[in-house]
């Protein structure tokens, strides 16, 4: 379409006054971001992104080699939204990894060029101090060469109560044991009413964001997300942007934005229906949008699926995240799918979507360039191990029987057809 056709299809989205602060790179109001979820168009939403998209990134769209370990499920937090966690007494399901384990786990894939380690778990109140610092040594010792990415900062209040010591304090000796960077994650929805309703017993929304702030005068950069989906209203949501923006601008330690599409599947809130793809594109959007300080906004391809991340390349995003080889947080335990997407996939996946791959480190820098130089190890890998009668378990590419978003709403038409 053409430029003269866009404004006039922005002309009579109501947003023409939006899209000249855009254009001039002025920031948006809590009312600017109210009127962008209450806009009926998507597709001027993600014309309007895609300006700041390609001002701060141009075509690029980042993926990186990652590897996710859970060091232990068992919570006593009990979130609503959450399907992840055990209860710390007489729950079947509950783990704990020894330090020993967790780094067995990342030995496992030693010939796969990995440059994260992302490590969370729930809040486990057995653990002592040394526990955390021993993991982060043992999963170092293990893979030198890769960063890890360790603790929300929920887990980090945790660790700093078990502690006894100031936050500076611990985050001088997580740095020392091997921790490089911070995933987002723990601060959910900032806002007391849903903060009361669904996950009361952890920190609030000040001690996230004092935590953040600790962190990030530390030398530690980290992410933030915002968990959507489930019962949140939309001034929670644009107050949550506001707050992450003012925070970006006191420390600029945020690398990079996560909405994070909740999932319903075996939570005490299954009732209510998931996000739709549109709804989890318009997310995407509406953050590029309001959070102006942010370098990089990330579709989560787990929770938003693949097709969906492909579109999310021109509504905002500018990171699909990576190969995770095993998430736990919304696999549903009866199926015991693990889901992995092979670094050749990541890549064809950003082609195909007409944007230029590039392979990421935690801190944005470039691995590689394009597919050519793109060694597709993970399913090599696989071959090499179904061939040696290897335990293949953890790189079976089972992306095929994920249960997403977009599968159940494509059954949910099926089904309405089927009454007509
Ligand atoms: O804080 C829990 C969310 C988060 C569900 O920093 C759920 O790069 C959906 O923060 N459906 C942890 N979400 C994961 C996280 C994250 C993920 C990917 C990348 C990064 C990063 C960070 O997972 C929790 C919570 O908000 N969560 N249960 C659920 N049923």
């Amino acid at each position: 379409m053409s430029s003269a056709m866009w404004e006039s299809v922005i002309q009579t989205s109501g947003l023409h006054d939006i899209y000249e602060k855009v254009l001039k790179s002025e920031r948006l109001s809590f009312e600017d971001g109210m009127r962008l979820y209450a806009a009926p168009n998507l597709n001027v939403l993600g014309y309007l992104a895609n300006i700041v998209r390609e001002r701060k990134n141009g075509n690029i769209a980042y993926w990186v080699r990652n590897q996710h370990v859970n060091y232990t499920n068992v919570c006593n937090k009990g979130c609503l939204f959450c399907s992840f966690y055990a209860r710390p007494k007489d729950d079947p399901r509950a783990y704990v990894m020894t330090p020993e384990q967790a780094a067995a786990k990342v030995a496992n894939y030693g010939n796969v060029p990995i440059t994260e380690i992302h490590v969370v778990g729930g809040v486990n109140p057995k653990l002592p101090y040394s526990y955390y610092l021993e993991l982060l040594q043992a999963i170092k010792a293990a893979r030198p060469e890769a960063h890890i990415k360790a603790f929300t900062m929920v887990e980090i209040d945790q660790i700093v109560r078990c502690s006894k010591k100031s936050a500076e304090e611990v985050f001088a000796d997580l740095k020392a044991a091997g921790l490089d960077a911070l995933p987002g994650g723990g601060a959910e929805v900032m806002s007391d009413r849903v903060h009361e309703d669904l996950f009361h017993t952890k920190p609030n929304a000040e001690r996230w964001l004092q935590l953040a702030g600790i962190a990030h005068r530390a030398g530690l950069k980290s992410n933030a997300t915002l968990l959507y989906g489930h019962v949140e209203q939309t001034p929670e949501k644009v107050e949550h942007f506001i707050r992450l923006r003012e925070a970006q601008d006191e420390t600029q330690g945020f690398l990079t934005f996560i909405p994070l599409s909740w999932h319903p599947e075996k939570t005490a809130l299954e009732h209510i229906a998931p996000p739709t793809g549109v709804e989890d594109l318009r997310e995407i959007a509406v953050a590029r949008l309001m959070l102006d300080n942010f370098p990089h906004i990330k579709s989560f391809w787990i929770m938003n699926t693949a097709p969906v991340t492909q579109c999310a390349l021109w509504h905002g995003a500018d990171d699909v995240d990576g190969t995770i080889m095993e998430y736990e947080i919304i696999r549903d335990p009866a199926h015991d799918r693990k889901q992995v997407l092979t670094s050749r996939q990541l890549v064809e996946m950003i082609i195909e979507a007409g944007r230029d791959p590039i392979e990421r480190d935690p801190f944005y820098n470039t691995v590689s360039v394009g597919l050519e130089t793109v060694m597709d190890v993970e399913s090599a890998l696989s071959n090499e191990f179904a061939n040696a009668d290897y335990n293949t378990e953890n790189l079976d590419i089972m992306t095929r029987d994920i249960t997403t978003a977009a599968q159940r709403m494509k059954d949910k038409m099926k089904d309405s057809l089927k009454v007509q």
